[in-house]
């Protein structure tokens, strides 16, 4: 039996890696910021990110931008979500839909409307009713590793470490193991080491260049790298929207080491370099 993902009313499985698409209904994300605010603009866009193949459609409604990350009220936060949401599960029942906010309240709403996916950029970590959400509602749950408030996560305001890889490790472990005594099963978390995420460019290297340790848990391993600066830093590319292709550089080097889930902008690039990817190791361990 391949490997899969228990999430709110199905499973995906993980016999080939799987490709979150990102939608921003946010006036002020890093790369994306406004362009799909708009519900139309951002169900017309989720369009088109499943058309490129898109396994998962993450859909945020708040920026945890670096420096200016505003925190958006939760009336706010589903003023922007729950529309979007709402018309793609209408033409679509069938789309996975993943909310990407760390407020329990928006979570179960969401839920409600249809999302079988919480991303939580916190870790479960800001909002104490998260967990037990989590674990009511049955939602697959991406526990990703950050530090500090939704205004500075992105930022290097906590991003000094003593030994970066044990330390972020062993804060990742402390809120899967706190998710799990909440009552959240163990086949539907999924975690992420939170590229960017209080995290220098070298740490950031060093996150995915030591991916395996991470993998190693047993859990699926979500990778967002997709944009962010330390690729910008390695390419000169200034606007992130110019970081295609050392995106996709990133996510093919994350799936070598066992990541399942790629979570990226550029979809239909990534898909085509996975899917080239994944038939190698297929046909390599078809030979072995
Ligand atoms: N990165 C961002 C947001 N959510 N979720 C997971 N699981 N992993 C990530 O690496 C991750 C995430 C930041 O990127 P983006 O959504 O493009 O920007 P912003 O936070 O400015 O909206």
């Amino acid at each position: 039996m391949p490997p899969s993902w228990k999430l709110r009313d199905r499973s995906l499985t993980l016999d080939r890696p799987l490709v979150m698409g990102i939608v921003n209904v946010t006036p002020d994300s890093f790369s994306d910021g406004g362009w799909y605010l708009a519900p139309e603009a951002a169900v017309g866009h989720a369009r088109e990110l499943l058309a490129e193949g898109a396994d998962i459609l993450d859909i945020g409604g708040e920026s945890t931008r670096p420096q200016s990350a505003e925190p958006v009220s939760v009336e706010e936060e589903l003023r922007r979500v729950l529309p979007v949401v709402r018309a793609l599960m209408a033409e679509r029942a069938d789309v996975v839909i993943s909310v990407d906010t760390v407020k329990a309240q928006v979570a179960e709403a969401v839920i409600e409307a249809g999302a079988q996916i919480v991303n939580d950029v916190s870790g479960l970590r800001l909002d104490p009713a998260m967990a037990g959400v989590c674990a009511r509602t049955g939602a697959g749950v991406v526990i990703m590793h950050s530090r500090g408030g939704v205004t500075d996560m992105a930022t290097y305001a906590h991003a000094d470490y003593a030994n970066f890889l044990d330390e972020m490790l062993d804060e990742l472990q402390v809120r899967v193991v706190a998710a799990e005594a909440a009552g959240v099963e163990r086949e539907r978390i999924a975690v992420d080491p939170g590229i960017g995420f209080s995290k220098r460019p070298e740490h950031s290297l060093l996150a995915l260049a030591c991916l395996q340790r991470l993998v190693a848990w047993g859990y699926p391993v979500v990778v967002g790298a997709s944009r962010k600066r330390f690729i910008g830093q390695l390419t000169g590319t200034a606007q992130p929207a110019q970081r295609r292709d050392g995106s996709v550089g990133a996510a093919i080097a994350a799936f070598d080491r066992g990541a399942s889930v790629l979570r990226v902008h550029d979809v239909g690039p990534t898909r085509h370099a996975l899917d080239v990817a994944s038939a190698i190791r297929l046909a390599g361990s078809a030979s072995a």
